[in-house]
């Protein structure tokens, strides 16, 4: 993906994708108050897909790349693209990321959040805040003429600096009528170096955040990607575009 092209999207394009990235962030908000000791990942993915229905919307990722569900929920020990199980309960002290995508009037809105169920144990507590000011420090980076490497070099320096380490395996996006495109933006590097930030360019920004090793390991489902030591891993997202004067954050409620 390094050299494909980027496109630039017009006004209209970015208004389409702020509709969208609305419509994101009141789903996450709609799902956080059924985050509760007791309750099945099943059961979020399902008021979801309702949910997201009821809008006029639908779920990007039921059947991308053949993925079941319409959500993606990661418990603990998982990454990312966790699948929605009726036999997955919440248990207080868990940490629980949910990543919506919808599809609003054919434009995609993506982001996510890492929640906390009950009361989880300090360390558990720190790794989520941690991961919530990489992805804020990764934001304060856009503006035209920066490089996507300044994005990941300010991510991986704080979390690092905090006893954490940075996933590779999996990176940000470019994202527009289609889910996953050009620009790769991953959550590592080095400033200076990468494809120059332009106005017009629309991307997320996901760090994955791990107690342990930024290692993964992918379950035999061949979706759920695991931290290889087992231990915590956090995420959150936003899809964000460059602006002529900095950067405007879509995935933002009205
Ligand atoms: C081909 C999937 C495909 N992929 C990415 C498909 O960007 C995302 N979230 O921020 C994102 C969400 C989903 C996703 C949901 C399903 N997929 C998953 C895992 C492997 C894979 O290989
Ligand atoms: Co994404």
């Amino acid at each position: 993906m390094g050299s494909e092209r980027i496109t630039l999207l017009s006004s209209r394009e970015i208004d389409k994708m702020r509709q969208a990235g609305h419509l994101a962030a009141e789903l996450l908000e709609y799902l956080a108050p059924m985050v509760k000791p007791g309750v099945s990942t099943l059961e979020i993915n399902d008021e979801a897909e309702r949910w997201t229905q009821a809008k006029g919307a639908r779920s990007a990722p039921l059947g991308y790349h053949g993925f079941p569900k319409s959500i993606c929920t990661s418990v603990n020990e998982v990454i990312c693209h966790g699948i929605p199980n009726a036999k997955e309960i919440l248990q207080d002290g868990d940490i629980i990321n949910i990543d919506v995508t919808p599809i609003l009037n054919g434009y995609h809105g993506d982001c996510s959040r890492t929640f906390l169920v009950g009361n989880p144990s300090p360390d558990a507590k720190r790794l989520v805040e941690v991961t919530e000011k990489c992805l804020h420090l990764g934001i304060a980076e856009v503006k035209p003429g920066a490089r996507i490497g300044d994005i990941g070099a300010a991510i991986q320096e704080y979390a690092e600096a905090q006893g954490f380490s940075v996933v590779r395996d999996f990176v940000g996006h470019g994202i527009s009528h289609v889910f996953h495109t050009a620009p790769q933006v991953p959550h590592y590097g080095v400033r200076g170096k990468g494809k120059k930030l332009k106005p017009g360019m629309v991307f997320t920004i996901e760090p994955m955040i791990n107690e342990g090793t930024h290692e993964a390991v992918v379950l035999e489902d061949g979706w759920t990607a695991l931290t290889v030591d087992r231990k915590l891993s956090a995420q959150f997202e936003h899809t964000i575009a460059v602006t002529k004067d900095g950067v405007e954050i879509l995935t933002l409620k009205n």
